[in-house]
């Protein structure tokens, strides 16, 4: 009984020795552990672009902050981790636009299809002060905007027919972004539109609760879309990017100096994220058509840019056409 008890008691001595050790250690690094979510898969554009946030964070830093990575929606769909940004449970976010003008109405403009023509023109426009005017105002909507990052430009697929024209597309169910421009710009061409947060996309493709889908081809490729999709259509008709969001409610509480580091890692973040589009835009298609999806590339585009022109006349005369004069201006 003595032997047992002696043996608990040292055992116990040493239990709290090693405790008191982790937590003197933990103190003396002081270091803070920074969620970041996205809605794909841990090999997509976004994963790239995580992992320079996390290298660029960490090593400024000094390892005063690490990052943890949540891809796969993870922490909920775009929706709710933005949601989740306001009130401070989850710490950066990279997501599309696609249901930010849900809270930063401003942002609805860069979700006007064919608005831009091509990746330079999007990214001139981002890169200069339009895209920094709408960062900045973000703050206004309780979101800090950390850096334009990007999606792509989004292609239909279904699992019904090639799409080469607008009529080809009528009558299709095709899940949507949460985002009313989109809607209604699909409504104007004849398709139901069925909004959904992304992680429910794949299932419901599968269980047939709708019949197409419309993504950038590194959304396709990483959510592997060939597998419940035999249809991509390259109708480009509209460019979706992508935002580094972070949390006022972290973001507020920092010094100027680590304030910068997030800026600096959202930077890097972004440029890794593009040259990935980049990439996946030059090797994409011909992966998808390996694995077994039928590609229509020789899409006239006029007839769809007609089909979707009342939904810049329903965004104007709800927001005005000064953003949009601001783009078309822009030089870009
Ligand atoms: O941001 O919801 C979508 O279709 C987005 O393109 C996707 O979540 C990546």
């Amino acid at each position: 009984m003595t032997t047992i008890f002696a043996r608990r008691t040292l055992a116990l001595t040493m239990g709290g020795f090693t405790a008191a050790l982790a937590l003197f250690g933990a103190n003396a690094q002081a270091a803070q552990t920074i969620n970041l979510g996205h809605t794909l898969s841990d090999s997509s554009h976004y994963s790239v672009g995580a992992d320079a946030f996390k290298e660029t964070l960490e090593r400024l830093s000094d390892g005063e902050f690490t990052l943890v990575e949540h891809p796969s929606g993870a922490l909920g769909g775009e929706r709710a981790m933005i949601e989740g940004l306001q009130i401070g449970t989850v710490d950066v976010v990279i997501t599309s636009t696609g249901p930010l003008g849900n809270f930063v109405p401003e942002s609805y403009v860069l979700d006007l299809p064919f608005l831009f023509k091509d990746y330079e023109q999007a990214r001139c426009v981002l890169d200069g002060n339009i895209g920094q005017q709408l960062l900045d105002k973000m703050g206004k909507h309780n979101l800090v905007g950390l850096a334009w990052s990007e999606n792509g430009f989004r292609h239909m697929t279904n699992s019904k027919h090639a799409i080469k024209t607008p009529a080809d597309a009528k009558g299709l169910k095709v899940r949507t972004m949460e985002n009313k421009v989109h809607m209604e710009a699909f409504k104007q061409m004849g398709v139901h539109p069925t909004p959904m947060a992304f992680p429910e996309v794949f299932t419901a493709l599968q269980q047939g609760t709708v019949d197409g889908q419309e993504n950038p081809i590194t959304v396709i490729v990483a959510t592997k879309f060939w597998e419940v999709q035999d249809h991509l259509s390259l109708t480009g008709h509209v460019y979706s990017p992508a935002v580094v969001l972070g949390s006022p409610v972290l973001l507020d509480g920092l010094n100027e100096e680590q304030r910068g580091w997030f800026f600096e890692a959202a930077a890097a973040s972004a440029a890794a994220t593009r040259e990935e589009v980049s990439r996946l835009e030059r090797e994409g298609v011909e992966l998808l058509r390996g694995k077994g999806m039928t590609v229509e590339t020789d899409i006239n585009k006029a007839p769809f840019q007609e089909a979707v022109k009342p939904a810049y006349k329903i965004y104007t005369d709800q927001y005005g056409s000064e953003m949009l004069d601001l783009i078309r201006d822009s030089g870009c």
